[in-house]
């Protein structure tokens, strides 16, 4: 460069970035898009597996429903290990164990004051024993968290069936587990209930104001939530659309309209995303023959609850002894391994982004925030710009098939159609379509080797936000 250009290009620059300091600074952000999470219900996203525990009367005598007719007597663990518990789930990924406090056949877990048919009078420690004080301390001392399941069919308390003395007697039996056990993150309202069971109308209203004045960072989930929603089925299969919308009170607790739990619904003003509940092995208890589902199986049940913006739920049971058995351990382990293999190696990472639309030009919501690992970093686009594009050259050429889309669930949930391309012998080639994506979309296809993707947003609910990007390799699939 010749010293008499210097000045003037020194200038030309002042100049340019005194025009465009304003105008990178008067970018407004996105407005979040109604509904939204609650902080509760955004760190129970998070928490993406939690492992449910059923454990109780039913263990003992290989049922699934146990009439409440049950002696405490049989109930006697030999070798009760509730550090095992917490130890497998911690080691494999799970930030929460729910348990079954109490199951439909009112046998409870901790001795209640309120009834004579818990461990109080089991042999099990002398009648001195209590399951949700050792996994409450079990799971402290593992740094996990702990919810509770709280069965409102009671086939064994005699007021069940009054309306008044029943609900009395439930409320009571939650405020003994909602104050005695330290912080809970989550409460289990379930909704079943036999044919034969008597009629009983369940204040739950009751029930979600005493679980939010006395444990409020817990989230409740029930068919309708107030927090969480059922999924719809026992198979930990979210919809392929899923949405974390729904109206609350369009569901019936116990009668709900199984599709649209599945589904969500894009116009619900209440924000009450799905957790998928399923069991490892057959049954919800323990029994004897039964064996837990496969690696490949497990993974598929993850793509199809977490990977569609869902948290999974798997139930593990313990044996007669109290703990779990080793096969459950070892399935669970290789699960782990599976999935750190799968996403352990991101081939996005390194890739150079660029967008069809930037919000205000600014680089603050510039395609890059998709792979920068910050979950709360996002592309955005201008307000009138629904659908656009972005694009990812990646470092060098790779071979997935399995790609892993993100919104930043925070501002709501937006998108409603888009679609995945790669760029082969200079052509772009779709390679798959999705409706939703929300806090996490995992979607599988052929294996394909190229340097190039682009993600188009076909329809979203407001200007799209993409917070997460990725493409990994699954080994395991067929
Ligand atoms: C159902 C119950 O009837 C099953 O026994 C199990 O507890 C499952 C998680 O919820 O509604």
């Amino acid at each position: 460069m010749t010293r008499s250009r210097f000045p003037l290009l020194l200038g030309l620059l002042l100049i340019g970035l005194l025009i465009h300091a304003p105008v990178m600074a008067q970018v407004t952000p996105p407005m979040p898009l109604m509904p939204i999470p609650t902080s509760r219900q955004l760190a129970w996203q998070e928490r993406e597996l939690i492992m449910f525990v059923h454990f109780g009367v039913n263990t003992f005598t290989d049922r699934e429903w146990g009439d409440g007719n049950e002696d405490p007597a049989i109930f006697n663990p030999t070798r009760l290990d509730a550090r095992q518990w917490a130890r497998v789930a911690r080691e494999t990924g799970f930030k929460t164990i729910i348990l079954t406090a109490k199951h439909h056949d009112g046998f409870n877990l901790w001795p209640s004051a309120y009834t004579a048919h818990s461990v109080k009078n089991s042999p099990w420690k002398e009648g001195k024993g209590d399951v949700v004080r050792e996994l409450a301390e079990a799971c402290r001392a593992e740094g996990i968290g702990l919810g509770l399941y709280l069965s409102p069919w009671d086939r064994h308390e005699p007021s069940y069936g009054d309306n008044v003395r029943y609900n009395q007697y439930y409320a009571a039996q939650l405020h003994e587990l909602l104050t005695r056990y330290g912080p809970l993150d989550e409460i289990w309202f379930d909704g079943a209930k036999g044919e034969d069971a008597k009629d009983m109308a369940y204040d739950f209203d009751a029930y979600w104001a005493l679980v939010r004045q006395l444990q409020p960072n817990a989230v409740m989930f029930s068919d309708a939530g107030p927090d969480v929603r059922w999924i719809g089925n026992e198979r930990g299969h979210a919809g392929e659309t899923c949405w974390s919308m729904m109206n609350g009170d369009q569901v019936t607790i116990g009668a709900a309209d199984t599709g649209y739990l599945n589904a969500g619904d894009p116009n619900g003003k209440d924000w009450i995303p799905g957790e998928c509940d399923v069991s490892i092995r057959r049954g919800w208890f323990y029994h004897e023959d039964q064996q837990p589902k496969s690696r490949d199986e497990l993974l598929d049940i993850y793509y199809k609850s977490v990977g569609r913006n869902c948290v999974l739920l798997l139930n593990v049971p313990p044996n007669k002894e109290g703990r779990f058995s080793d096969a459950d351990v070892e399935r669970l382990r290789e699960f782990r391994e599976a999935l750190d293999t799968i996403f352990g190696t991101d081939y996005a990472l390194g890739g150079t982004l660029t967008a069809e639309n930037v919000r205000g030009g600014s680089p603050a919501f510039g395609p890059e925030n998709v792979i920068d690992s910050d979950p709360k970093t996002y592309w955005a686009t201008d307000d009138e710009v629904i659908s656009s594009a972005f694009e990812i050259e990646l470092a060098q050429p790779a071979t997935f098939n399995v790609i892993r889309i993100e919104e930043p669930i925070a501002m709501g949930q937006r998108v409603e159609a888009f679609r995945v391309q790669v760029r082969k012998d200079g052509a772009w080639e779709t390679v798959s379509t999705g409706t939703t994506i929300g806090y996490r979309r995992l979607l599988k296809i052929e294996p394909v080797q190229t340097d190039r993707v682009r993600v188009i947003i076909e329809k979203s609910r407001a200007c799209p936000l993409i917070s997460g990007f990725g493409l990994h390799f699954d080994p395991f699939l067929p």
